[in-house]
């Protein structure tokens, strides 16, 4: 099930931001990238990537449904849900399009910059538990979770739906989370009120907000968002391979203070120090590196030991730059333990996705 709606539409050489991509701008906003000196992202600074509306949730009549290829279907609800045993884990969150206003030529869609990630500590019911108790048949595969918002998409009507394998909704490490609470609150709207899927190390789509119901099925879920929406592809035609966890990266705090418009960063001369977090949805990053030099050259940066109490978390790491008179760029780059790294050029493909890019920091040291 591939191409049966129009592909993504892909902007014209140098053709400016539509109002189209204005409009998705101002209702999903990325990270301050000063917030990434919070270990735990404070929830209103958290980044928010909602296809549709966010739906009207009324949580006295709520109810997660688990039907299809069970043995005993369930229909909880949040009091049920939140009297059985929770779990809390903090989690490193990135779309999946971030980095995707970046790309030449660029995807018509949410135009992120760098900024879509957040890391906030879920608590909610293991989703292991919710498919134990309703006694998965042995023929199923997959599952496939569906959210409460509605929408249309490339012409095509839909409920907000994702699946995973069911050897991923199973695992113990990491586990996925059915959750109700962020940061220690309910949820709030934004986020997925009053219940989401956290899958530890998936880029954001596989999240799903508003979960109304899990159903396994016998065979792999076709729908738009598995199907069709995030494929890594470079034509229309191709089925491409699926999007699923998160690459390797590297974020530097903007350093100094910007500029109003342009945001061109302003220091004196001087040691500068430069700090900023790394993540990977793979394996632990195990070295950031950073070119003042335009990535000409690396070296390496200070990285916090791995805190094996939280492993699909960002790290902080921190190096300190002598900051000369003249124009600087500032790159930090991220290598994870499998060697994954992030390129200088863009990977492109149609839908924007996974570009991880290296940051490029311009800073202008005044005169002494
Ligand atoms: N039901 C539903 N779930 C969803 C989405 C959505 O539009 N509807 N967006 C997904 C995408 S693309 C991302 S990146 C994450 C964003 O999660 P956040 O807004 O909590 O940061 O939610 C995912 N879950
Ligand atoms: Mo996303």
């Amino acid at each position: 099930m591939t191409a049966i709606s129009p592909p993504a539409r892909l902007a014209a050489p140098h053709e400016a931001l539509g109002q189209d991509e204005l409009a998705l701008a101002t209702r999903n906003h990325g990270l301050p990238l000063e917030a990434l000196r919070y270990d735990i992202t404070p929830a209103g600074l958290h980044y928010v990537l909602i296809h549709y509306d966010i739906p009207d949730a009324a949580a006295d009549a709520w109810r997660l449904t688990v039907r299809g290829r069970v043995r005993n279907p369930l229909s909880l609800d949040l009091d049920t849900l939140m009297s059985l045993p929770s779990a809390t884990h903090r989690v490193t969150l990135e779309c999946a399009g971030n980095g995707r206003a970046l790309l030449s030529p660029r995807p018509v869609s949410q135009p992120w910059l760098l900024e879509a990630v957040g890391t906030a500590e879920w608590t909610g019911v293991p989703l292991r538990t919710l498919l134990a108790a309703a006694d998965v048949a042995p023929d199923a595969v997959e599952a496939v979770f569906t959210g409460a918002d509605h929408g249309l998409e490339r012409g095509v009507e839909q409920d907000y739906q994702r699946s995973l394998p069911l050897s991923v909704a199973t695992a113990d490490g990491p586990e996925v989370l059915v959750a109700y609470a962020m940061n220690d609150a309910p949820l709030p709207p934004q986020h997925g009120y009053p219940l989401r899927l956290i899958v530890p190390g998936w880029y954001g789509m596989a999240h799903v907000k508003w979960l109304r119901d899990i159903t396994l099925t016998r065979t792999p879920f076709t729908g738009f968002q598995q199907a069709t929406a995030y494929r890594y592809r470079q034509t229309p035609e191709a089925p491409g391979e699926p999007v699923t966890r998160i690459a390797p990266r590297a974020l530097l705090i903007p350093p100094g203070f910007p500029d109003f418009m342009s945001r061109t960063r302003v220091v004196h001369p001087g040691p500068v120090l430069l700090e900023g977090r790394a993540w990977s949805g793979h394996a632990p990053v195990t070295r950031v590196e950073l070119s003042a030099d335009d990535a000409a050259t690396w070296r390496p940066a200070q990285l916090a030991l791995p805190d094996p109490a939280h492993p699909w978390s960002w790290r902080r790491w921190h190096t300190t730059w002598p900051a000369t008179p003249g124009t600087h760029h500032l790159t930090p780059r991220a290598t994870d333990a499998e060697g994954r790294t992030q390129p200088t050029a863009p990977p492109w493909n149609r839908g924007g996705f996974g570009n991880n890019l290296v940051q490029r920091v311009t800073v202008v040291c005044l005169p002494g």
